[in-house]
């Protein structure tokens, strides 16, 4: 086990200088002008030859502009940037995020008890489950109301207070797993600095019968830590009395000295490590919220489908490892083809939030601009992602991708079975995931136009080129553990896709600036301090102090 803060792998050829990168150079000026229907009528076995599944999931990647050829050199690509090599240095708990000199591992967070993960030459698995522990017992003391708030009440509204990392994932999850969450409890979140925020989420509720969540892994962060004050406030103006705050507030944090400072017994503190990144951390104590949803049991379910993914990323020939495939197919259009965007849409309602979880996961890790040395990036990183449930988005934005001039790759996320029967929903919920599949890649020629009967002057408007590359993932069902497998596997196609950019897909520095120049501001607004800015922003603060 390495103990270096050193870059895992050595010295790197920059990545156009890859000969796999310049044979992709050349493919593209063949692929390009192509169009999915020749593809589709050259090889008629594709759309089950260019498909790969891993237990429940099926993935169908034969709707995108490439060949099998195209998939080879992007495996050689990504063989020739040494993805084998970094993977095996992530789970050997080697410290790759070098700009932060950390170990990364998530992966150490779902790992079963009995598995070996060190950093430093120690152990984590162990104190991953000691906590996992914890978190289990105190879950079912609050969901049996063995745990009684201040006066004697069980609790009913379990709200958790954290941003970023410390809210997306918890989020995300709530919304996916309501299914098997208790219904007797309701779960908030409380995230903005904004004051809407966390007078919406507690109006009308009674101090005590409700549980704050702080989670925040530094426990300073101004928007989280001014929440946490306001929740103290509002909960010490209600039951009156500081022996409250132990019955009331629960902390998720690495920062104990913060914690108890701010008044909240350790006891009643559950940790985690530096090696576990904000945007990676929801399979630790920072789903406690996700634990007193869904229960102990449903939680390891969740851990246990992420452990899956990762066993697959870890082990299954490149060729056949969907976290690979998807990783590369993003390369592809971003390096290549100049598409910007990713369009994410899960056909579940449940799954709401899910492409909000994955504007961070995506967009923190591998929107970075020089790589691991330090070298000024000549090609593009990170995409941008988006997306909504369908078929809402059908009857909003999707116009665009179907007829607009943007090339928008698209991963249509679909389940079998629905958790929800009602009537026929299903069936028209999941013909329109494969009609829009069919409809982007093969559109609609002006002779089909013409023949239907359309006048001359309307037909190019009724012309879908088509050509609109799609994934579609078919999942059996929304389970636990099929989310925590769809997480992790967008976790390790955002990985594959950073070693391919050699850039540090886990620190996020550019989050920094605007934070500092935040607080300096802060000075500004309520006149203790008169820094120096420039016109448009001096003129603004001025505004704003003399409209207040
Ligand atoms: C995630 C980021 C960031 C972080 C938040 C909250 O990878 O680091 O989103 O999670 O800024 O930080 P704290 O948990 O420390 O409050």
């Amino acid at each position: 086990m390495s103990t270096a803060a050193a870059a895992p792998v050595g010295a790197k050829t920059p990545l156009t200088q890859l000969p796999a990168w310049k044979a992709l150079q050349a493919h593209y000026r063949q692929i390009e002008p192509r169009h999915l229907r020749e593809l589709f009528a050259e090889q008629p076995g594709r759309g089950t030859e260019l498909a790969a599944s891993f237990e429940d999931f099926y993935l169908d990647y034969s709707k995108h502009r490439i060949t099998g050829e195209t998939l080879d050199l992007l495996l050689e690509l990504a063989e020739q940037s040494g993805l084998t090599e970094h993977r095996d240095a992530m789970f050997a708990g080697e410290r790759i995020n070098t700009t932060e000199g950390r170990a990364v591992l998530h992966v150490a967070l779902r790992a079963p008890r009995e598995q070996v993960i060190e950093v430093d030459g120690k152990n984590v698995v162990p104190e991953v489950h000691e906590v996992l522990d914890r978190m289990a017992e105190f879950a079912n003391r609050v969901r049996s109301g063995a745990w009684k708030g201040h006066t004697g009440k069980r609790i009913k509204t379990v709200i958790n207070v954290g941003i970023g990392g410390s809210d997306l994932g918890p989020v995300m999850a709530y919304e996916a797993l309501r299914f098997y969450s208790q219904r007797e409890m309701e779960f908030k979140f409380v995230s903005n600095v904004d004051g809407t925020d966390f007078a919406e989420a507690t109006y009308g509720l009674s101090a005590d019968e409700t549980l704050f969540i702080i989670s925040s892994k530094t426990f300073t962060t101004l928007e989280t830590m001014t929440n946490a004050h306001t929740a103290r406030d509002w909960a010490l103006q209600q039951l009156g009395d500081e022996k409250a705050i132990a019955k009331h507030f629960v902390a998720v944090s690495t920062n104990a000295g913060e914690v108890a400072k701010f008044g909240i017994d350790t006891a009643n503190m559950f940790g985690f490590w530096d090696w576990v990144g904000g945007r990676y951390s929801m399979d630790s104590a920072i789903g406690l919220s996700t634990m007193l949803a869904i229960g102990p049991e449903q939680f390891g379910e969740m851990l246990a489908g992420f452990h899956a993914m990762d066993e697959h990323f870890r082990t299954a020939p490149l060729g056949q490892n969907l976290p690979v495939i998807m990783g590369l197919l993003g390369v592809w259009y971003n390096n290549f083809f100049g598409a910007q965007t990713v369009g994410i849409f899960p056909y579940d309602q449940y799954l709401k939030r899910f492409p909000a979880y994955l504007q961070q996961l995506t967009m923190e890790s591998n929107g970075k601009h020089v790589t691991l040395s330090g070298d000024t990036v000549n090609y593009q990183t990170g995409q941008i992602f988006w997306g909504e449930p369908g078929t809402n988005g059908q009857h909003s934005f999707y116009q665009l991708i179907h007829q607009g001039t943007k090339l928008i790759p698209s991963d249509l996320i679909g389940f079998v079975e629905t958790l929800n029967p009602l009537g026929k929903h299903h069936e028209y919920l999941m013909a329109n995931v494969f009609a829009q599949g069919e409809a982007l890649a093969f559109g609609k020629t002006a002779e089909q136009v013409e023949a239907e009967g359309t006048k001359p002057e309307i037909v190019p408007h009724r012309v879908f080129e088509g050509n609109r590359p799609t994934s579609t993932l078919l999942i059996q069902k929304l389970t636990p553990r099929s989310l925590g497998k769809l997480v992790a596997l967008y976790e390790h196609s955002v990985f594959t896709q950073g070693v391919v950019w050699q850039i540090d897909s886990f620190d996020q520095w550019g989050v920094e600036l605007g934070k500092k120049l935040a607080v300096d501001i802060i000075g500004d607004l309520d006149g203790s301090k008169h820094n120096q800015h420039d016109s448009s922003t001096a003129a603004l603060i001025a505004n704003y102090r003399g409209r207040e």
